[in-house]
Formats: structure tokens, sequence, C-alpha cells
């Protein structure tokens, strides 16, 4: 399976990807205000590629439950300097996590490879930049909004309900010429999702995979981690490499994760014995 990101095609039939997490913000969930501005911020991006990172997330929003929109302009104030200097090295895939089309624009100008979309398309003007780009994209699914997506989510049966939705969005996608092979899908755990429905969403990852396109999962730090074990967000660890590992193991061929490290590790071993279920090649005689 095929990931076009502008020039770069990028081989997921065996390989997973870590995505390395660097939020520019004051106020992420699991490590506001560590890497708020540039130094800081690229010295933690160096050091996650060091860590084996395939591509990095740079992000100048937090979307955390209950927060608020950041305008465009700050976005940018945040991650502009860090995009600049990544995607102008060369050496590192770069993410921009953003849903605002003007950040996108700027960023996808100053090199940037992805456009990890958190609102899959939400504002209009994004289909067309990442389309004249040739950009990959990560649709990802959320039910609501940031700021009230916590309260009461429900559904029937969370993993068809995200599947469709996904599915519509990459025929909407598609329809705005982005080509399904730039496009990678995401169920969005702990984006309008109780615990049931994380763990359900994360256990029927098929229903995605399916779709055959590169699934994408965030699990690390998450809250159903912390809901199940009783722990912190600075105590997830073990907690976030087993759902990332269990996601890898059931398809998925990327993973978002804060430490880059470890989660190379256990995704490598969990990588080796999802091929290891492929039925074996009779040898020729
Ligand atoms: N999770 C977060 C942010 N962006 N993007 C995708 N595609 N999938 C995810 O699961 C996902 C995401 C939340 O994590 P984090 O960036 O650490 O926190 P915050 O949103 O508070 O900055």
């Amino acid at each position: 399976m095929l990931w076009r990101c502008r020039e770069r095609e990028i081989d997921l039939g065996h390989r997973t990807l870590v995505m390395g997490v660097v939020n520019i913000t004051p106020d992420s969930f699991s490590d506001g205000g560590r890497y708020a501005t540039t130094g800081p911020a690229l010295a933690h991006a160096r050091q996650l590629l060091d860590e084996g990172a395939d591509l990095l997330d740079l992000g100048g929003e937090s979307t955390r439950p209950g927060s608020q929109p950041v305008p465009a302009e700050e976005q940018w104030r945040r991650i502009g300097p860090v995009v600049e200097a990544l995607a102008g090295e060369g050496r590192a895939l770069v993410s921009v996590d953003t849903s605002s089309a003007a950040v996108a624009e700027r960023a996808l100008l100053a090199g940037a490879h992805v456009v990890n979309d958190v609102t899959a398309l939400g504002d209009p003007a994004m289909a067309a930049v990442v389309a004249a780009a040739g950009a990959g994209l990560v649709l990802m699914h959320m039910r609501g909004s940031p700021a009230e997506m916590q309260r009461d989510p429900r559904y029937a049966d969370a993993a068809a309900e995200v599947a469709a939705f996904l599915a519509e969005r990459l025929s909407a996608a598609a329809s705005a010429g982005i080509a399904r092979d730039r496009v990678a899908l995401d169920p969005g755990i702990g984006f309008g999702k109780t615990v049931r429905h994380s763990l359900e969403l994360l256990a029927r990852l098929e229903t995605l995979v399916a779709l055959d396109r590169p699934v994408l999962v965030g699990v690390s730090r998450k809250s159903f981690i912390g809901q199940i074990l009783d722990l912190p967000v600075d105590q997830r660890l073990e907690g976030s490499l087993a759902a990332a590992a269990v996601a890898v193991f059931l398809g998925a061929r990327i993973v978002r994760a804060h430490d880059v490290a470890a989660t190379v590790r256990a995704v490598r071993v969990a990588e080796a014995l999802r091929e290891a279920r492929q039925p074996t090649q009779p040898t020729r005689a």
C-alpha cells in the first residue's frame, strides 16, 4: 500500500510509521508548555527523529476536550519557524496538525508534506489547498468540536458509524481532486468518544482497514488509558504501548506518539507479529 505525500512515495505494505508529536502550544493535554517556543520545539523535534520517528506532527493548537480554537495567525506564529527549519533541512517528513486551510497553505509553501486535519476537511478551503500541493492528508473522525465533544457522545455502532463517516470524507476528498493514494484515515480516539467507544474502535479496527487506505491511530497518553489504569497523564507509557501494539497487529500503518523510542520498539514487534499472520508463500520446487 502506497501513501503519496507530495514528491514522496511511502510504502506501507509491511512497514508501520511512527509519527512523533511536537506540540508547540502552551496548553496541550500531555505536554502543554514544554515545547511552546521555537528553540525547545526544534530540539525536541530533532530528538524524536534521533529516536526513530518517521514523520513529525507539528501543531500550534490544542484539541484537548474543552479547548477553544486558536486563530490562524497565532497558530502560524507558533509553528511557522519550526516548520520552515525542519522542512528546509529536508531530513524529516513534516506533517502539520491543523484544521485551518490558511495555516496548511503556509506550511505547505514552507515545504511540509502532510496535513493532519482533525476536522476531516471542515474548513471549506482546505481540500483545494491540499489538492494543489499534492500533499498527504489525514482525515480524522471527531464527533462535535473539542469544546463540547466529550459531553455525552452516543453511537448505535461506533465502529460502523466512524467507518461510514471516513468513507464519505474519502469520497469528498476525491471529488475535490485529492487522489485516494494521498489519504490516510484515523478513527480519532478520544474525540467525542467514551472509554467504551475508544476501546470498541481499536478492537474493531478491521472496519477501517477494510477501506483500503492506511489507518493512523493516536492513543498516546490518552484519557481512556488513564481511566482503565487510574493513572495520570505522565504515567501512561505502558498502557499507550499496549494499545499501539494491538492497533498495529490489527492493521494500523501509522502510529502517532509522544514517546517515540519506546513506541518504535513496540511497533516493530507488533508489526513482525502481524506479518507472521500472513499465510506462508509455498516455496518453489
Ligand atoms: N490526537 C491529538 C491531536 N491530534 N491527530 C490525529 N490525526 N489523531 C489523533 O489521535 C490526534 C491528533 C491529541 O493529542 P495531543 O496533540 O498530544 O494533544 P493536544 O490536542 O492537547 O495538543
